[in-house]
C-alpha cells in the first residue's frame, strides 16, 4: 500500500554575503523548486551588517542580503535539510569555518509544527527571535504567525532586540518569479 503524502508549510531563511548576492538568492530559489518542494511566496530582500557573536564582527565580515520564502513540501525535516545542502553546494557554498562569508546559506526556520533537537537539526531554528533579517521578512509573509512556543511573530518584530538592529528593505527588487 502506498503511503499518504503529507504536504506541510515551511519557512526557509536564505542569506548571501559574497559575489552577486541577489543572483545567489534567486538561483537558489529556482533550484529549490521541484517535485517535492513548491515555493509559494517570497519576501522582499533585506540588507544588514553581519550579525555575529561580537559587535566588531560587523566590520570583519561583509554585509548580507537575506530573504525568507514560504514553501510547501512532502519531505521530512531531514530530507528537506539534505535537499538544502545540495542546493547550497550547487550554489558554490564552501564550509570553511562557521559563520564565514558564504555564497548561499539556507536554514529551515519552521516546518509545520515540527519540534526537533537533534545533532543535525533544530526546529524551529533557534535564532528566529533574535534576528531582524529573519523576523522582518517572515512577518511580511505571515503577519499572523505564532511560533510553537506561543510567541506571536508580530510581537517579536516590535521587540527592542529586533527594533535595535540596523537593517534596510531593498526596494524595487523582486526575487520571484513566474509560477
Ligand atoms: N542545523 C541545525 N538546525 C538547522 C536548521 N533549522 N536549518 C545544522 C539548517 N541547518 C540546521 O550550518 C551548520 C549546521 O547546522 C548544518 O549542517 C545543519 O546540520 P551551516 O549552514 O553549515 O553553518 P553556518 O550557517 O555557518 O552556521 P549556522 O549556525 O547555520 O549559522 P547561522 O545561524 O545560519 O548564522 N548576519 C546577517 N546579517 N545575515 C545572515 O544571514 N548569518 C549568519 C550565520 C551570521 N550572521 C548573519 C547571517
Ligand atoms: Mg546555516
Amino acid at each position: 500500500m502506498g503511503q499518504i503524502e503529507v504536504w506541510e508549510i515551511g519557512y526557509l531563511g536564505l542569506g548571501s554575503s559574497v559575489g552577486d548576492r541577489e543572483a545567489h538568492l534567486r538561483t537558489a530559489i529556482q533550484r529549490l523548486k521541484g517535485e517535492s518542494v513548491r515555493v509559494k511566496r517570497v519576501s522582499a530582500i533585506y540588507e544588514s551588517p553581519h550579525l555575529g557573536l561580537h559587535p566588531s564582527d560587523a566590520e570583519r565580515y561583509p554585509p548580507h542580503l537575506n530573504s525568507v520564502i514560504q514553501i510547501e513540501t512532502c519531505l521530512s525535516p531531514l530530507e528537506l535539510l539534505d535537499r538544502l545542502i545540495e542546493v547550497e553546494r550547487a550554489g558554490g557554498r564552501e564550509r570553511v569555518e562557521r559563520w564565514s562569508p558564504r555564497t548561499i546559506d539556507i536554514d529551515i526556520l519552521l516546518l509545520g509544527s515540527h519540534i526537533e533537537q537533534t545533532p543535525r537539526l533544530t526546529l524551529p531554528h533557534p535564532g528566529i527571535a533574535q534576528r531582524a533579517f529573519v523576523v522582518l521578512p517572515l512577518v511580511e509573509l505571515s503577519p499572523e504567525l505564532v511560533l510553537p512556543n506561543g510567541e506571536r511573530l508580530a510581537d517579536i518584530a516590535l521587540s527592542k532586540t529586533i527594533q535595535g538592529q540596523v537593517i534596510r528593505r531593498v526596494e524595487g527588487v523582486r526575487l520571484l518569479l513566474e509560477e
